[in-house]
């Protein structure tokens, strides 16, 4: 599970002091009270929206602190209230106290806010405090401090787009380039054993998150490779990058890699198959046969999807790709995505890390490829 969690502090603003005045006027030898009650200072709300995905504008901006009210002037008037502020958070996000660790709040849809921070009471002015034996009161109130919190927060990622291809296709070389994420990259399959999400800066404030997956495989969906299993990781995203090593080194052609790797797909789930596909051409720079471009590129093109070359290595085509790839998304704002049972994805977590790399090793040698397995690859993979 991906968890993106910040630390920030809340607090109300201060109320503002009630004043202690008395009218002065003409004729009028001596005036009545009239100090003027402070204001409420601002509350802190957290409001959550469906425009951010996660939680890195809070990680820069971690304090959060409402306008104070005003103090109360002379001829009653009372000071103005405090502001309150909303800080944003991406539906999704766990509000939880920081010291006890009680979880306060569940935002989980569009619009929903929550009171992280109240503001301070305002204090009476001396005008309040007039009674009948008492014309003439020289006393006020202070205004109450806001209310302070040091809050946890918690979002459980969910990639927007999904990386899938061969092992060794580039995959986690392009999150890398793309993103702040610092996968494991190597010129051998199944350098990533485990997910890696990366978040894309697109500008604007807006974020992209990116999952990387280990690679497929032909007969992945029986277990072949890593298997299949990791491509939940991305049935929730709504668009997948296929990428395709157009390089003659993986040994392969290139239009075979791609049906075989949708084959793959298909088989996992049918509704994976038809979801948004851009195809992507990888190592450009090392490209040495034109015609493994253009057979991808046309078979591309049957299928109408849409087609980048890139070269993560060198960065030609990578600002092309992004610029795509958020085009695409954004065109298709709300696509509602069918999830797999839960019974099918507890099935498919059945999987042992033993069985894995058993099939890892037979990978292998049916490739005559000699990356060994180390232990420290175990567990901590990337
Ligand atoms: N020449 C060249 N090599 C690249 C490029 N992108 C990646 N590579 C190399 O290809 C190899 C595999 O890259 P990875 O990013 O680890 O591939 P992957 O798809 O994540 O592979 P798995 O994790 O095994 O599925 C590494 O040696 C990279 O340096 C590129 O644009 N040009
Ligand atoms: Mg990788």
């Amino acid at each position: 599970m991906f968890l993106d969690r910040v630390k920030i502090s809340v607090s109300g603003g201060h109320g503002g002091n009630g004043v202690t005045a008395f009218r002065r006027e003409k004729f009028v030898p001596r005036g009545g009270p009239s100090g003027g009650d402070g204001a409420r200072g601002g509350d802190v709300f957290i409001e959550a929206t469906e425009s951010l995905n996660t939680l890195l504008h809070l990680r820069y901006n971690p304090e959060h602190e409402a306008e104070r009210g005003r103090h109360g002037e002379g001829s009653n008037r009372s000071g103005k209230e405090g502001g309150d502020i909303v800080v944003r958070v991406p539906v999704g996000t766990l509000i939880y106290d920081a010291e006890t660790g009680d979880v306060l709040a569940d935002l989980t849809q569009d619009g929903e806010r929550f009171l992280a921070a109240k503001g301070g009471r305002g204090g009476f002015g001396n005008s309040h405090f007039t009674s009948s034996t008492n014309r003439a009161p020289r006393y006020h109130q202070q205004g109450s401090p806001g209310e302070e919190r040091e809050l946890q927060l918690e979002l459980k990622l969910i990639a927007d787009v999904g990386l899938v291809g061969y092992p060794n296709a580039g995959k986690s070389t392009l999150i890398s380039v793309i993103s702040a994420a610092r996968p494991k990259i190597a010129d051998y399959p199944f350098t990533t054993l485990e997910p890696n999400l990366g978040v894309v800066d697109i500008g604007d404030f807006r974020t992209i998150v990116v999952a990387d997956i280990p690679g497929l495989i032909e007969g992945a969906h029986e277990g072949a490779g890593l298997g299949d299993r990791f491509l939940r990781h991305v049935e929730r995203t709504k668009l997948l990058l296929h990428l395709v090593d157009v390089s003659s080194a993986s040994g392969r052609e290139t239009v075979d890699d791609y049906e075989k790797i949708n084959r793959e797909l298909a088989a996992y789930s049918a509704e994976l198959a038809e979801r948004p596909q851009i195809i992507v051409a990888t190592k450009m720079d090392a490209l040495d046969d034109e015609t493994r471009l253009e057979s991808l590129r046309e078979r591309a093109m049957q299928d109408g999807r849409e087609f980048y070359q890139i070269s993560a290595v060198t960065g030609n085509g990578v600002r092309e790709l992004v610029a795509g790839f958020a085009q695409a998304l954004n065109e298709m704002k709300d696509v509602t995505i069918n999830l797999q049972s839960d019974e099918e994805n507890a099935r498919r977590d059945v999987v042992s890390y033993e069985a894995h790399y058993a099939s890892h090793a037979a990978y292998d040698e049916g490739h005559g490829n000699h990356h060994k397995i180390e232990d420290d690859d175990v567990g901590g993979a990337t």
